[in-house]
């Protein structure tokens, strides 16, 4: 079994890195559960042994808009690397993705390890901050269509993430009003609410989900909520904006 998964992971990994899509897994030899987040896992080692460094982790299908969008509908985590980081007002590079889509999410800043499935009132002690997002997912499947095992396996198609201004964690981050611009037109709008009803619970989910996987938050990583709204595709030339309220624009180009 270990064999064939190392094999799924070097797959998924080579479709990332030569932006080429490949079958579902599911199409032929479906995993379960466990073996897709082992499979992940497998895939990530590869960039790791690449150089590349873990720099947080993400939710994925946190709102009713994104399951409905993919027909998944169970909350998905997945592993974030500093090579998908793209600083705010950065440019993308079309060619290095399969076929690319952007959504609006909510990021926070840990100050602190964490090794525990945090309650509310103890948040302050290890977030120091919260900041508006892009996250670009770009499905190494074709046609971006996967079961829940294949996304899980393809990390969740992370393949880059923009964060903007990050402001103290104290700035409230419920019920912020979101859009999502492309090209000077709204495109999306959404609720931070809409994430799981609030992004600080989405924060907490992940803490009780990496405690069971005995998985550590460091310091100094960053977390994704999950997107507020639906993911829209993105072309070459696009110029995309964010609007977060009171947490600002984040920008980026697709060249
Ligand atoms: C899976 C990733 C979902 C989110 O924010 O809900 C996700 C996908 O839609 O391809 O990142
Ligand atoms: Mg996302």
């Amino acid at each position: 079994m270990k064999r064939d998964l190392t094999e799924i992971a070097q797959s998924l990994d080579n479709a990332a890195f030569t932006a080429s899509a490949i079958e579902q897994i599911s199409s032929s030899e479906p995993l379960t559960l466990n073996e897709a987040y082992e499979t992940q896992k497998l895939s990530i080692d590869r960039r790791l042994a690449r150089k590349e460094i873990i720099t947080g982790y993400k939710l994925g299908f946190t709102s009713k808009a994104k399951m409905e969008q993919m027909g998944v509908h169970e909350i998905i985590w997945g592993r974030l690397t500093n090579a998908m980081s793209i600083k705010n007002e950065g440019v993308l590079n079309r060619n290095q993705f399969i076929h690319p889509r952007v959504e609006p999410e909510i990021a926070f800043l840990i100050k602190k390890d964490i090794t525990k499935h945090l309650k509310k009132n103890e948040l302050d002690n290890y977030i120091s901050s919260v900041a508006g997002a892009l996250e670009v997912i770009d499905s190494r499947y074709k046609n971006f269509k996967f079961s829940l095992e294949d996304v899980i396996a393809d990390n969740c198609s992370s393949s880059a993430y923009i964060i903007g201004d990050w402001h103290d964690f104290e700035t409230p981050s419920q019920n912020l009003s979101i859009e999502l611009e492309i090209n000077n037109k709204i495109i999306q709008s959404g609720n931070s609410n809409d994430i799981l009803g609030n992004p600080i619970d989405a924060l907490i989910e992940i803490t009780r989900i990496l405690e069971e996987r005995e998985i550590t938050i460091k310091e100094g990583m960053v977390i994704l909520a999950g997107a507020a709204t639906s993911a829209v595709h993105i072309h070459e030339g696009d110029v995309i904006n964010g609007i977060f309220e009171s947490l600002g624009n984040v920008r980026l180009k697709v060249k």
